[in-house]
């Protein structure tokens, strides 16, 4: 708009020129019009300020956010554990009975696998042979069950692997506990050979 108007100043008269007719006015009315112009002229780059500030903040708003991608998302140790589930790797810091014990200060009650509690027969034997095979200070492996990760206590319950060695298949092979054949259904161990032999199969 600006550039089609050109506006020029030829004393006494001004004229205003809209390409191609030419329009003559008496003073008076020419500096109102020049006063309009130029508050339309001001107006309009109030506008276009306005819109590209506008644009400019939309611009910004809408640029896609910072996601974490697969490279910087933890994941569980897969070559340690199966499963979606928590993959606890540390060393045994408590037992606590034949099928609860602590890695890394974490309870964990052994999946599909029941001990006797204390008062019963062969509580002592199972908690002697668990603290055999997880000794506190050695390293071990709580893999999480997927199907049923925490029990009523909020205990996670896990197979447990003390120094290569399965806890919840060699307490069962050994006679200080027995499968709990109610859980067999949702525990992610399920269809392992020592679930299937002992009563999940
Ligand atoms: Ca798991």
């Amino acid at each position: 708009m600006a550039e089609a108007i050109t506006l020029f100043k030829a004393k006494p008269k001004y004229y205003i020129r809209k390409s191609p007719i030419f329009y003559e006015f008496p003073e008076p009315l020419t500096q109102g019009v020049l006063s309009i112009l130029k508050l339309v002229k001001l107006i309009s780059i109030l506008i276009i300020l306005a819109c590209s500030i506008y644009l400019i903040m939309f611009a910004i708003s809408s640029a896609p956010k910072w996601k974490p991608t697969e490279h910087t998302t933890p994941k569980p140790q897969t070559s340690m554990c199966s499963g979606k589930a928590l993959c606890i790797v540390g060393r045994v810091t408590a037992v606590i009975n034949g099928d609860t014990l602590e890695i890394n200060g974490i309870r964990i009650r052994l999946a599909l696998v029941n001990t006797p509690e204390k008062g019963e027969p062969g509580y002592n034997e199972a908690k002697e042979f668990t603290k055999k095979v997880c000794a506190v200070g050695v390293s071990a492996i709580a893999d999480q069950d997927d199907g049923q990760p925490y029990d009523r206590y909020n205990r996670v319950v896990a197979k447990i692997i003390c120094e290569g060695v399965n806890l919840n298949a060699e307490l069962l092979e050994n006679g200080f506990a027995k499968i709990l054949t109610s859980y067999c259904s949702k525990s992610e161990f399920r269809t392992e050979w020592w679930a299937r032999k002992y009563g999940c199969g």
